[in-house]
């Protein structure tokens, strides 16, 4: 069993909601360890009805660790994966490291739950962008068959961790006030503005986040053959990313049989009555651990075509939601063994 967790990357903004999440969900657990960078050291953390003191990130730090949370940066993942495998922890990470390494597990609970078992000791939470829309895709695709994929994403500030928010709180006050302010955490002013890159040029004129969507929704899906145009875009909202998704199946559907899919899937909420004025916005989706779709309607340009909107909170669905969800998975299937 898992008796000793830590917790990597405790300080930022998903390790507070992992933290957070424990707590709420009564994750079993009888110690748990918080570690961090030399700079977090000595900070007091209150989790339930225990205060934790932040310890150094080494290679010590695992001795007797059993599973191991992580949400860092990626080159601090690259380095302290294997330290805790090598000290017998299995590590649930949501950095973009290890997630097209072949040998790791790349795992949505509600869509690939199997893949889980198949690790080495380290298994890949997803990409926020992506775990939400394959949350969506998944009961498409099992019973029609996902062909292509066009998905435009409307992503929050906070994606970029708490920085990010910052950023935006400043900006949105500096150009009320008439202020030029130059961005740090951002490419442009992000205030009463939308900046369509997300990540770095990576390829063909698509950004990092962008082919993040493409090759994990193969990898979680299982399968290679699927196609995926992603725009990724950056919006002046703090919680909660939004996908504009288009998607062709093999097997036409009507909206009305692609409504229950979704409405039959796990981790789905169907918000969809546009009369009504009723359909998925981040507002409402902030704080919850569902994936919230709606605007349900068939592709009016071309045949076999589902249009919808989906939007879900990137911090918990999207990352410490997930790794949670990977962690009690590993619990059961522990005790199922
Ligand atoms: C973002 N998807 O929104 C990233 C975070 N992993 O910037």
């Amino acid at each position: 069993m898992y008796e000793t967790i830590a917790l990597v990357g405790a300080t930022g903004a998903v390790g507070r909601i992992v933290l957070d999440q424990l707590v709420q969900r009564q994750f079993p657990y009888k110690r748990l360890k918080l570690l961090a960078s030399q700079r977090s050291v000595g900070t007091e953390i209150r989790v339930g009805d225990e205060t934790i003191k932040v310890e150094l990130l080494e290679p010590s730090a695992f001795k007797g660790v059993d599973l191991v949370i992580a949400s860092t940066p990626d080159e601090v993942s690259a380095e302290f994966a294997q330290w805790a495998v090598d000290a017998g922890a299995v590590v649930v990470d949501e950095s973009a490291y290890w997630r097209m390494d072949p040998s790791v597990p790349l795992v949505v609970p509600e869509v690939n739950p199997e893949a889980v078992k198949h690790h080495s000791g380290i298994i890949a939470s997803p990409n926020c962008s992506t775990t939400q829309m394959v949350v969506a895709l998944a009961p498409l695709h099992k019973a029609a068959v996902v062909k292509r994929v066009v998905v435009s994403t409307y992503q929050a500030t906070s994606g970029a961790g708490i920085a990010g928010n910052e950023e935006l709180r400043d900006s949105v006050r500096r150009s009320l006030a008439g202020q030029t302010h130059p961005p740090k955490t951002f490419a442009h002013p992000i205030a009463f503005n939308l900046i369509p890159q997300i990540g770095s040029e990576k390829q063909d004129g698509y950004t990092s986040e962008e082919m993040k969507m493409v090759y994990e929704t193969r990898k979680i899906l299982g399968d290679d053959s699927i196609q995926v145009c992603p725009t990724c875009v950056r919006v002046p909202v703090m919680i909660g990313h939004s996908e504009s998704i288009l998607v062709e199946t093999e097997r036409p559907l009507t909206a009305m049989e692609a409504t229950e899919l979704f409405r039959g899937a796990e981790g789905i909420t169907v918000v969809d009555d546009l009369a009504a004025k009723q359909y998925p916005m981040p507002r409402d989706c902030d704080g919850k651990d569902d994936v919230f779709v709606g605007r349900i309607r068939h592709d009016i340009s071309g045949p076999n075509g589902i249009a919808f909107w989906c939007v879900s909170d990137n911090l918990r669905k999207g990352a410490a939601t997930n790794a949670i969800q990977i962690a009690e998975l590993l619990v059961r299937n522990a005790a199922n063994a």
